[in-house]
């Protein structure tokens, strides 16, 4: 587009495939383009090749969940996005490799370029999909309800990634982040985005809440990564709904869609956790 690169603060997004990066990115994307600012940033510098974004957006503005990615494209997706209060991002989307990250989880070894993108980055966003969200049985069945009663032949096979529970395979990532970075003593600031919100809303816990419940083991791990590291957790929805349940979220503006909670707010602003990593840059963390 013409724009000078700029060297932002690089920014990694991170998760198991399903986590909702993709879905994110195509929020963000189509939000973005339509207006050429959300929230308070805007992109200083296009990615090389926009079509695929365009695809994923084009995807996600007709309500339709996202083509997956073939796991071979290992190119990452590359933009600049500047805040209005100067802040410049480099947003570094591996956006492959949910399965290299998965690999990661249940072996411990990770992708060499997996490895480098990560270790490159100075903020993370970890996703993590509440409408996916399962931990092992044992600790299932504690907390049982009526409605959700374990089904005991669902019992897993150890040793199949596919088969792990996903409170497992994220707390392993998590654990796994630090070593990859130059400072594993003190790791990027992190936001934690839980996807799929409008699948957990109304369950009324606030992001943080649902996580210590839901995924109790990350959760844990999590509280250890921040005492080396600003953390934040953030419910996402970035469809605005469950497309079968919901088909008329596509006919509002692309801005208006998302569902952003925190802790303390409510939005429809996609661009939260850029605004979080603003005040933990401004905060002198992170940097
Ligand atoms: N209900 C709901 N489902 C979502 C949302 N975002 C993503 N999903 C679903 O989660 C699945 C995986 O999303 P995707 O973005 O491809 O995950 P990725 O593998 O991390 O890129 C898809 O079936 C999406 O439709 C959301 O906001 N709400
Ligand atoms: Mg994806």
């Amino acid at each position: 587009m013409g724009c000078a690169p700029v060297s932002g603060t690089r920014l990694c997004l991170v998760g198991l495939p399903g986590a909702g990066k993709t879905t994110f990115l195509a929020a963000f994307w189509a939000a973005v383009r339509d207006s050429s600012e959300v929230g308070s940033y805007k992109i200083t510098r296009w990615p090389k090749d926009a079509r695929y974004l365009q695809k994923i957006a084009d995807e996600w503005f007709e309500g339709k969940v996202v083509e997956r990615n073939p796991s071979s494209s290992m190119e990452p997706i590359e933009l600049d996005v500047q805040s209005t209060a100067g802040t410049a991002f480099s947003l570094r989307v591996p956006d492959l490799s949910g399965e290299a990250f998965r690999d990661a989880a249940a072996d411990r070894q990770i992708d060499p370029r997996v490895a480098a993108l990560v270790a490159e980055c100075e903020l993370v966003l970890f996703f993590l999909s509440a409408a996916t969200a399962t931990v092992p049985i044992s600790l299932a069945d504690l907390a049982i309800d009526d409605e959700e009663e374990a089904e005991p032949d669902e019992e897993v096979a150890d040793f199949d990634p596919d088969e792990l529970e996903t409170d497992v395979l994220n707390g392993e990532l998590l654990q796994l982040l630090p070593a990859l970075t130059p400072t594993p003593e003190a790791p990027p600031p992190m936001a934690v985005i839980v996807s799929a919100w409008d699948t957990v809303d109304r369950v009324g816990l606030t992001p943080t809440e649902w996580l210590d419940k839901e995924q109790p083991m990350f959760g844990q791990l999590l509280s250890e990564y921040r005492r080396n590291a600003p953390v934040a957790v953030i419910g996402i929805s970035a469809q605005g709904a469950d497309y079968d349940k919901d088909p008329t979220v596509a006919r509002k503006p692309p801005a208006e869609r998302p569902l952003v909670v925190t802790d303390h707010t409510r939005s429809t602003d996609i661009t939260a956790p850029l605004a979080w990593f603003d005040d933990q840059l401004r905060d002198g963390h992170g940097g």
